[in-house]
């Protein structure tokens, strides 16, 4: 399935042998070293269903020290590993391509330490997302990175994949919130750069190599991350636009009337809010529209941010830049509204093989995008459809089809990434590159920059077994 779709071959590793399994059984015990096909099934297949290895060994480390082993063994027998978290990533990163060894980290879930003054918290990688956020809650802190896989995706993976998510507009990428970082290189080399402080210029900051490197460089194994105060006062509201430039206009609006509270800008298209209603028979809050969008403030005084985000909504509706709106306080009225943005993902995968493209672009051409590919696509598809982080850029384009069409495929690849590079977007805004987007790379990045890129790796990894066939183009 895999390789017909993207063609690709096997390095040149070993096979893995009955002394390699024994090798890890004698070192994490039978249960921990798993061969059982059904079990490794889903493991080996990506969230998506789209992208399948063949992988026969999933390896299950408590410790930095077993992973350190792992990896050692693994580099002197040159057998190849795919390190695995939550396996929420949605560009084939997260799954073996053929029969790599899966190294997962989900049994590496400790909070080591959590320090409630300058809300820095250390943990094993493989905390699931939510867990780690509830977790710091009872601190009154929270982590600053929300995504709707938060229920499965493990920090470590969001780390590696340097994820963006719902609140990036408020608390940066993940560049600025991690403040250190623990690996093991491919030789078995533990890379401590665990800092807990804010400022640290001794030298190159090296965990930056490690944060959206994509388990390609290291296979992170504990993070410290600065967690902000869990805010006391949250708002939400929901609108409907009727055109493109009334979304921008709102947004250049909502930055300087709610900047200070503003937590979250997000865009969602009709198509997008069709495909949750009729897949998921979740129902929009307000009257059918062209265009919607979630603005969410994060504060210290309910009345008051309460007053600002009903006056603001007050006040684009008699300007007609917002024709329908509502706002909502009660948690679990401001879960059901997120639930229509969080589950457009699942929904579409609902209508049968989806297209998918997350594409930061200048906001001038953000919806041109949806609108040209949809032209151009015409009755070929199911939908076009377009939502994301408007308040950071980011689109996310997704085309479905009943089933996989190799024709269909060519006539969206490359075009709608010279699109992105004409107007000098980028070709991933937060899902990584992965196995799917490597040969796409130099849309984005310059020649110069890749061969960069492929000295570090082989300095990092000399043998290539660190998740080959991942982010780096094939060698032409
Ligand atoms: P995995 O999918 O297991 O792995 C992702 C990559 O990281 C792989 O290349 C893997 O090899 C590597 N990796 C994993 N753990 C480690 C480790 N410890 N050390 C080294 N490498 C490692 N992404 C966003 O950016 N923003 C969103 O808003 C967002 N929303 C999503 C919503 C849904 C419903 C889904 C399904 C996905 C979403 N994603 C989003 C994509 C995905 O959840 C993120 O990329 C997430 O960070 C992946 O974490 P994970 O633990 O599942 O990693
Ligand atoms: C989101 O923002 C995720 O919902 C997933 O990044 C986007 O599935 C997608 O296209
Ligand atoms: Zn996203």
């Amino acid at each position: 399935l895999t390789s017909k779709r993207y063609p690709v071959t096997r390095g040149q590793f070993s096979q893995i042998t009955g002394d390699d399994i024994n090798f890890f059984v004698n070192l994490l015990g039978s249960h921990r070293t798993i061969t059982d096909a059904a079990e490794l099934e889903g493991p080996n297949t990506d969230w998506l269903g789209i992208v399948r290895g063949s992988s026969a060994t999933l390896l299950k480390p408590k410790t930095t020290e077993e992973v350190s082993a792992i990896l050692s063994y693994c580099n002197k027998r040159k057998l190849a590993v795919c390190p695995q978290g939550g396996n929420t990533g949605l560009v084939g990163g997260s799954v073996p391509v053929f029969d790599e060894i899966i190294i997962s980290t989900a049994l590496m879930n400790e909070v080591e330490s959590v320090d409630t003054l300058s809300g820095v918290v250390t943990c094993q990688s493989g905390c699931v997302l939510e867990a780690l956020d509830n977790h710091v809650s009872q601190f009154g802190l929270m982590v600053p990175l929300d995504l709707g896989s938060k229920g499965s995706c493990h920090i470590g993976g969001n780390v590696s994949t340097n994820a963006g998510g719902l609140r990036l507009l408020r608390y940066g990428n993940l560049h600025g919130s991690v403040l250190g970082v623990e690996a093991v290189l491919a030789s078995g080399e533990i890379v401590n750069c665990l800092s807990v402080m804010k400022k640290d210029n001794t030298g190159y900051d090296l965990k930056h190599l490690f944060i959206g490197s994509e388990g390609a460089l290291g296979l992170i194994t504990k993070v410290a991350i600065n967690c902000p105060s869990r805010p006391q006062a949250v708002n939400l509201a929901f609108f409907g636009l009727q055109t493109f430039e009334d979304v921008l206009s709102i947004y250049k609006d909502v930055k300087s009337k709610l900047g200070e509270i503003l937590s979250s800008c997000e865009f969602i298209d009709a198509s997008s809010l069709e495909c949750v209603e009729k897949n998921l028979k979740l129902k929009s809050p307000i009257s059918a529209h062209p265009f919607y969008m979630l603005i969410e403030t994060s504060g210290s005084n309910s009345t008051h941010d309460e007053e600002k985000l009903n006056t603001f909504m007050e006040e684009a509706l008699e300007s007609g830049k917002v024709t329908d709106g509502t706002i909502a306080t009660e948690p679990s009225r401001m879960q059901n509204l997120w639930n229509i943005r969080e589950r457009i993902s699942e929904s579409l995968v609902i209508e049968g093989y989806v297209h998918k493209y997350d594409i930061s672009l200048p906001l001038p051409h953000f919806y041109k995008m949806v609108e040209d590919m949809r032209q151009h696509l015409g009755t070929a598809v199911i939908r076009c459809c377009g939502y994301g982080h408007i308040g950071d850029g980011n689109l996310h384009l997704n085309i479905t089809s009943k089933e996989f069409d190799q024709e269909l495929m060519s006539r969206i690849e490359p075009t709608i990434f010279e699109w992105t590079a004409k107007v000098n977007g980028s070709i991933s805004a937060e899902h990584g590159i992965g196995f799917k987007k490597r040969n796409f790379i130099h849309y984005s990045k310059s020649h110069s920059a890749i061969a960069l890129m492929r000295q570090l790796k082989s300095l990092m990894d000399p043998n290539g077994i660190l998740n080959p066939y991942k982010v780096l183009p094939d060698n032409k």
